[in-house]
């Protein structure tokens, strides 16, 4: 069967009409939302034209080990084996390890599966040994037969530091020991702004037909992402239709607390509060049917307004907003 037959959305076929190589889609990601679009966007196009920047302001160390979130769920949802109904970790998971550790007086609060800890054994071997976080990502995309390729934002320690009223934190602190109920009153991205870009990220960007910022929380995953130098001014100067979803529904956030965020810095929760936060790179703007009334506010900006159902309950709503994203892509083009 032909690419063309196979996928049904003409956008896919591009690269064969012009035989470049170049990689077709690229993907701004966070986690849970991310991955669920991915899996839409990976069924509706040839997932090895499909490069996933992912966030790496989550990453933390536990108990010795180099754990990469955004990376995982990614990884985890693209090879089919993610615990669908918490949108992370792996499926059929256990926790005796942690367990042991918790009766060594260990913390426990970030729950490692015993499945889910040899990824981070293999990524912390790999490090130790001198191999760039990319590296590790690789080889851990080719261990899980995945297609698609991820590429970390950066190979540099770029871990997010979050002012609360209850002090500052690591993401994770933040997002799994206090379950978000701290205010984020400026979130800190230092790390990420002195950091690299890792090998590929730019590329990805400048040579792609189409980047696409997933539904994810715009401040804290991809925020850290437009911090890392270069990012951002590729976005703008990319040749690319920068097209973006909004994860924010109704002033809610699809999950996580990106509607708190948005308000408690400032911005207000709402779709056209997230597309004013990409103002300067997007050229198309993904909102909700339940928000179609901000459209004419979001196209004042100089954006083009796609009103869809942007909220993925089952696979297949995930690949009808893929698809219907890359049908409007392909007619911009
Ligand atoms: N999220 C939680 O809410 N609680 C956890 O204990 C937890 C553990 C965990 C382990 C590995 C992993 O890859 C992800 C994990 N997550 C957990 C998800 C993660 O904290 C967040 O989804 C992201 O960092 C935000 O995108």
């Amino acid at each position: 069967m032909s690419a063309g037959t196979e996928f049904p959305f003409p956008f896919a076929c591009k690269k064969q009409e012009r035989g470049s190589a170049c990689n077709m889609i690229t993907v701004l990601a966070g986690g849970v939302g991310a991955a669920k679009f991915l899996e839409g966007l990976a069924a509706a196009m040839p997932p090895a034209e499909i490069t996933v920047i992912a966030n790496t302001g989550d990453d933390a160390e536990f108990h010795g080990l180099h754990v990469s979130p955004d990376m995982d769920t990614v990884l985890y949802t693209l090879a089919g084996v993610v615990d669908r109904e918490q949108g992370w970790g792996l499926a059929g998971e256990t926790f005796h390890c942690l367990a042991a550790l918790e009766r060594m007086g260990e913390e426990t609060w970030f729950r490692l599966g015993d499945r889910d800890l040899a990824t981070h054994l293999l990524r912390t071997r790999r490090l130790r040994q001198g191999a760039t976080l990319s590296e590790a990502a690789e080889e851990l995309r080719r261990a899980f037969g995945v297609r698609c390729r991820i590429i970390p934002m950066t190979d540099d320690p770029a871990g997010t530091r979050l002012r609360t009223d209850q002090g500052e934190l690591s993401f994770q602190e933040y997002f799994v020991k206090l379950r978000q109920k701290p205010e984020v009153l400026e979130a800190d991205f230092s790390a990420a702004a002195a950091s690299k870009p890792a090998p590929g990220v730019l590329e990805s960007i400048t040579r792609a037909d189409a980047v696409i910022l997933a539904p994810s929380n715009p401040i804290l995953s991809i925020g850290p992402i437009l911090a890392v130098p270069g990012i951002r001014e590729a976005l703008r100067n990319t040749t690319a239709t920068v097209a973006a979803i909004s994860p924010i529904v109704g002033g809610r956030a699809l999950k996580g607390p990106a509607a708190r965020n948005l308000a408690s810095l400032g911005y207000g929760a709402t779709a056209a509060a997230v597309a004013e936060l990409y103002r300067d790179f997007v050229k198309v703007f993904v909102l909700d049917e339940q928000d179609a009334r901000q459209r004419e506010i979001i196209e004042r900006k100089g954006m083009r307004a796609m009103v869809a159902q942007t909220v993925m309950r089952s696979s297949e709503d995930r690949r009808k907003l893929a698809g219907s994203l890359l049908k409007e892509l392909e007619g911009l083009r």
